[in-house]
């Protein structure tokens, strides 16, 4: 496809093979024509500042590159923190997420064919030597087989794709000779043992060396695996396959593919998030777009644009059209059940759905894919970054930021479809915030928290194999990358595979779906070509005038406003549902919802007031399904009640030379001492105490006055060692763990509790350092001597003046943080405002945790509904909850069935079982999701 006016082309064009069906092809071709009409909106960006940021996006890569390079290779990844590598077993374990590890130093694999696109041919060349020379992927290790898969085996396949690229042209790589595919149909053949089940669904996790079940494989036992994990192989196993001529890789991975299109929940259309990987059953019923599912749909459509096999078009377009209907609340995405699609399963999203915009631009559909991420835009201006989870009223749910691409992904097929000059800006915000907030002096570091500013010790491989990729092509012209990005595919790690495989070593069978469709719905087409078609060249300020309506969707967001009302609840005269923050038990009018919905209050006699839902007792199966969403959300504000008593983390920002305020770690308040959430920071240079736990009067006060105290952790009271250092003159206190090697990566983040007595002679503030964060300070002393640093609740801009500046007054911050909370007051439910830092992830430690602060207690429970903290559970508790509900239901239906086999829902007429049923999996659901994790 040819270049578009003055603007560039779009990435899935090359179909020098015939199956290109129609609607791919249009779709492109919508995005062409809509890249060439585009004459106004949001002023263009000069050719100079394109190239200013393009050469920005290179320094950047240089800096990750380049300190993974010296400090972490052969590792896996760097740990940007402490400048050295992360070598599995010999760090803490982190759970699920060092699967993705395998000895195989991963980053540089991943980074692969990211050097060529940045321009970077000898770098890529020194790369493919040390791949061929240090990696060995025969190591003892479980890893994941999805992370495998698309970070290493896509890495390989992407390095090998654009290797002989380049040897075609004739000036570098010209001694390869598909080393890099020989090392990828190596690491295929160790994959394989993994498909070894009845489904055809791959275990989870695979031994390199061992395989699975062995003995000393210490794997194969697993039973489940997600939706995305078994769905997010075709690309690569295809492309091994077609380059290789070895049939088996591209067969085994249809084979999963098929079996979930089996599964999919057939009235819906839609999958669960987590599949039993041997009977076929849904383990978790949930289903969105993001995390667990994501890149199955991704992988769908991508193959049949690099397969050309219609009937993947077909299974996206099924789904495509089931979430659209369900999970799409314009411009937000929510996860529904897949039984009842109607239902929201969750009140929050998470950041990996920031992939779908893209997706969106593929298919063609423009306008949802402008809304969600115009939405997606402004939470990362409140936030600097997405935070992992957020809530659909725009709060902070999980606090952390990976330094995840998808955002600055779907930014770049934003801009290739609409040419609008708004998506260079926005990757211009992006690449500033990662400069501001995440580059440290040994490469960029996640964010382990969005609200404080801090660091994680991490910089995952995606983070070079995709970031710096869409980053460097969003400010791009053709003519600054060496080769026709066009001609390939981008697979979910960003790894480039050349479309011309499509009519290469077509020798699978492909399974003929097609007759299982009654007829293909095409009313999802709607969205498509026709609209962006006729749109975009009568009105080249679409998009733009598709974000206006949403320029204030998170700072004035207005929960109700925002989530989508069902269909139902528009019935003539209906009103929307009730929202358990809403809910005022004195409230006559709620008092009647709440009957309607088949909710009883039950005052009990020690004055608190007990919800119960009986189903069978709601006037509707809508009005049911509103008060199963009622308890639920009930559940929810409870739980985060009790989350707002804790102190939110803190951070400790070293603000002299080298770091300059760009090292963040993150702290645990005290219960006692200066508030660092009211009052301004405290800056200061560190002295050690002596004696060092800081349990008796200093010997060394001369050295600690006008300081920040370091005291190690043990032997008395935390309050204790604070007032012996103010004693001495120290400005404030930073104990240190003395469990060596403890981090808040691995543990949790606690408050210090007070010695039980008035602490109120302690006016210094006193934060906590894990030990692994306590040491970067302690190494910092040790090389720098002097070393001056800043208590906060939230780390404040870094600038390389900052040593230089007098310490950023923060009451500007608090004066907006008081407006906001006057803001959120105003509403009707007598409700903390939940903005951070209040909404703390903090968890308690029961050696220092004192009892919750009942005083909040009163302040936060929904008005006129007594919520003791200690023993707010039995009121709105999930287990105790579903227990009750499913029993009761249980019992209801017992007697109902006696006299009624069918019970009536106005319109509607369910069977009593089917009810039970579908209660008892949403109940299943509800269980599921409150153990969820990313
Ligand atoms: C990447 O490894 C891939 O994009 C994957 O599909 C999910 N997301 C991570 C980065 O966030």
């Amino acid at each position: 496809m040819s270049e578009a006016g003055g603007g560039r082309g779009f990435g899935y064009s090359v179909p020098q093979r015939a199956p290109w069906s129609l609607v791919a092809a249009t779709a492109a071709l919508c995005l062409v024509s809509a890249t060439s009409v585009w004459t106004a909106g949001a002023s263009p960006m000069s050719r100079e500042e394109k190239q200013k940021l393009g050469n920005q996006v290179l320094e950047m890569f240089d800096h990750a590159y380049g300190n993974y390079m010296e400090h972490a290779y052969p590792a896996d990844e760097l740990m940007p923190l402490t400048c050295r590598g992360r070598v599995r077993g010999q760090e803490p374990s982190r759970g699920d997420v060092d699967d993705a590890l395998g000895k195989f130093s991963l980053t540089l694999i991943d980074s692969l064919d990211t050097l060529v696109v940045l321009n970077k041919t000898k770098e890529f060349e020194d790369a493919v030597r040390k791949v061929l020379r240090d990696v060995n992927l025969d190591n003892d290790v479980v890893v994941s087989v999805f992370e495998t898969n698309i970070r290493v085996l896509g890495g390989l396949l992407g390095g090998h794709s654009l290797a002989i690229m380049l040897k075609e042209k004739g000036e570098y790589m010209q001694w390869y000779n598909d080393e890099l595919l020989q090392m990828a149909k190596q690491l295929g053949y160790k994959l394989l043992p993994a498909f070894n089940t009845t489904s055809g669904l791959p275990y989870p996790r695979i031994n390199l060396k061992f395989g699975i079940r062995k003995p000393e494989a210490r794997t194969g036992t697993e039973t489940d695996t997600c939706t995305a994990c078994a769905g997010t192989l075709i690309l690569e196993f295809a492309a091994l396959s077609r380059f290789t001529g070895a049939t088996i890789f591209e067969e085994y991975a249809r084979k999963a593919l098929d079996f979930l299109w089996e599964k999919r929940q057939r009235s819906s259309n839609l999958v669960g998030v987590t599949i039993n990987i041997h009977t076929g059953d849904w383990v978790r019923k949930d289903s969105g777009v993001g995390a667990g599912i994501d890149s199955y749909y991704e992988y769908l459509l991508k193959a049949y644009v690099l397969l050309g096999d219609d009937s993947f078009l077909e299974r996206f377009n099924t789904h495509y059209d089931a979430i659209m209907r369900y999970i799409s609340q314009p411009p937000l995405l929510l996860d529904v059940h897949i039984h009842k699609p109607m239902l929201n399963a969750r009140t929050w999203m998470d950041a990996l759905l920031a992939f779908f915009p893209g997706l969106q631009v593929l298919k063609g559909d423009i306008r949802p894919a402008i809304e969600t991420h115009e939405m997606l835009y402004q939470v990362i201006k409140k936030h600097n970054f997405l935070p992992e989870a957020f809530t659909t009223d725009f709060r902070v749910h999980w606090a952390q930021h990976p330094l995840r691409p998808e955002f600055a992904e779907s930014t770049y097929f934003l801009y290739k479809a609409t040419g609008d000059p708004y998506y260079l800006e926005v990757g211009k915000t992006l690449i500033e915030n990662l400069n501001k907030y995440a580059r440290v002096p040994c490469g960029f570091a996640a964010m382990k928290d969005v609200r404080t500013g801090s660091h994680e010790d991490r910089m995952d491989s995606f983070f070079l194999a995709e970031m710096f990729k869409y980053l460097y092509l969003l400010f791009a012209d053709k003519e600054d990358v060496i080769f026709d990005i066009e001609d390939y595919i981008f697979t979910t790690e960003a790894h480039l595979l050349p479309l011309w495989l499509s009519t290469t070593n077509q020798r699978i069978s492909k399974k003929n779906t097609t007759s299982e469709y009654t007829e293909l719905d095409d009313s999802n087409f709607d969205w498509t070509c026709p609209n962006t078609q006729i749109l975009f060249p009568n009105d080249p300020l679409y998009a733009q005038s598709i974000r206006e309506p949403l320029k204030n969707v998170v700072d004035k967001s207005c929960p109700r406003g925002i989530i989508r009302v069902r269909e139902e609840s528009f019935r003539s005269g209906a009103k929307p549902p009730l929202r358990a923050r809403d809910f005022m038990a004195t409230n006559p009018e709620h008092l009647e919802i709440l009957k309607k919905m088949g909710v009883s209050l039950i005052h009990l006699k020690d004055g608190r007031v007990q919800l119960v839902q009986h189903a069978i007792q709601a006037a509707s199966s809508i009005d049911a399904e509103d008060g199963l969403r009622f308890m639920q959300e009930m559940i929810e504000l409870s739980s985060q009640q009790q989350k707002e008593q804790q102190l939110p983390p803190r951070a400790v920002q070293i603000v002299s030379h080298p770091f300059f305020g760009r090292v963040v770690l993150t702290a645990g308040p005290a219960q006692f001492g200066l508030d660092l959430s009211k009052h301004k920071e405290t800056r200061g240079f560190v002295a050690s105490s002596k004696p060092y736990n800081g349990c008796s009067e200093l010997t060394n006060p001369e050295a600690v006055m006008g300081k920040i105290a370091l005291i190690q952790r043990g032997q008395c009271m935390f309050a204790e060692k604070a007032r012996n250092i103010q004693n001495a003159g120290a400005i404030g206190g930073i104990v240190i763990d003395d469990n060596e090697g403890s981090s808040s990566d691995t543990a949790p983040l606690f408050q210090m509790a007070g010695d039980g007595k008035d602490t109120d002679d302690i006016t210094i503030p006193m934060l906590f350092l894990f030990s692994k964060e306590g040491s970067i300070i302690l190494d910092a002393i040790r090389e720098y001597e002097e070393v001056e640093v800043l208590l906060s609740d939230k780390a404040k801009d870094r600038d390389p003046e900052m040593e230089n500046e007098e310490p950023p007054s923060s009451e500007n911050e608090s004066q907006n943080q008081s407006a906001e909370q006057i803001a959120s007051s105003s509403q009707e439910v007598d409700l903390v405002d939940q903005e951070s830092p209040e909404e703390s992830s903090l968890n308690s430690h029961p050696e220092s945790l004192s009892p919750a602060d009942t005083d909040n207690a009163a302040s936060i429970s929904p008005s006129e509904q007594n919520s003791n903290p200690t023993e707010s559970h039995e009121t709105t508790s999930l287990d105790g909850e579903c227990t009750d509900l499913d029993n009761q239901l249980k019992e209801q239906s017992e007697t109902e069935e006696d006299s009624n086999p069918n019970v009536s829902w106005g319109k509607k007429v369910q069977p009593i079982d089917s009810i039970l049923a579908d209660w008892n999996e949403d109940i299943e659901a509800f269980e599921m999701m409150e153990k969820d994790e990313l």
